[in-house]
């Protein structure tokens, strides 16, 4: 049953529920939204927990001898949920899980989950140039091979700079003409709970905070475990006993480069038994 009219299709995709739509949505424009479902309360416990872990972590940096200004690391808090584990309630919540399900299908892992901070009144910011998040990159493929779910904590408004992008520019292997750009860009303004959730490959960038308060983000990149991870995170983490089984795989556990022969072989032997 469709309500859209038409002629001369034959072939349609179809979709059984708003999971199927997203994942068409995402193939098809390149982005969708998705809100995660979490109460005001939640919201604003974990917007204080963002701002505790930001402080910690500059702290952290001096400390160790780094100045994060002058390595271009001042608008970031890397692997966030070490800082504040309650942020993997945010790697791993359920509509994205199951969303990401649908567009990487059943065996896709966590490349990186950065903090990100769009500063009030700052003329600058890292995120504001269009890119891919497989940068570098010049190729389409049939299938989505990475998605960045951008987490908003903060309203995206026009005014705070919410995240721009070149809808279907997924499917294009060059970056396009700047007059394409203005015309066909899309500014994505969302109420904070939502996931911006974007086909690595789709060109976009964040824009200029003309307000005086920062617009705070959380990005997580899946990816198909072909691909290497920002982090090696099983080192960091260590054992991961605190996981599930589903949830290692997703962190990148029992991926491990085999180091040599033996091991390939040893574990050809585990694996048939
Ligand atoms: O800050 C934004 O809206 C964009 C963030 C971004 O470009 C990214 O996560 O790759």
């Amino acid at each position: 049953m469709t309500d859209v009219s038409r002629y001369g299709v034959k072939m349609a995709t179809p979709a059984s529920d708003i999971y199927d739509v997203l994942t068409e949505e995402v193939r098809l424009v390149g982005y969708t939204t998705l809100d995660a479902g979490m109460s005001e309360a939640e919201l604003d416990e974990l917007s204080s927990r963002f701002d505790d872990a930001r402080r910690r972590y500059a702290v952290d940096a001096v400390e160790r001898s780094h100045d994060l200004e002058k390595l271009g690391e001042q608008d970031a808090v890397r692997l966030l949920p070490l800082m504040e584990p309650q942020f993997w309630s945010i790697v791993f919540n359920k509509p994205l899980q199951q969303l990401l399900s649908r567009l990487l299908g059943g065996y896709f892992i966590l490349n990186q989950v950065n903090g990100l901070i769009n500063r009030g009144n700052q003329s600058e910011y890292h995120q504001a140039k269009y890119h891919r998040d497989l940068p570098y990159q010049h190729f389409t493929s049939s299938q989505p091979l990475a998605i960045n779910a951008l987490f908003a904590l903060d309203d995206f408004s026009i005014e705070n700079g919410a995240t721009r992008v070149i809808p279907a520019s997924q499917h294009r292997e060059a970056f396009p003409p700047d007059e394409v750009v203005r015309r066909t860009q899309v500014q994505i303004t969302v109420k904070r709970g939502t996931f911006i959730v974007l086909d690595c490959m789709l060109y976009h960038a964040g824009a200029t905070n003309r307000t005086a308060r920062d617009r705070r983000a959380i990005n997580h990149v899946f990816t198909i475990p072909m691909l290497r991870q920002q982090f090696h995170l099983p080192s960091i983490i260590g054992d991961g006993a605190s996981f599930s089984e589903e949830q290692r795989r997703i962190l990148g556990f029992g991926l491990e480069e085999f180091r040599s022969l033996e091991d390939w072989l040893d574990d050809r032997a585990t694996r048939l038994g």
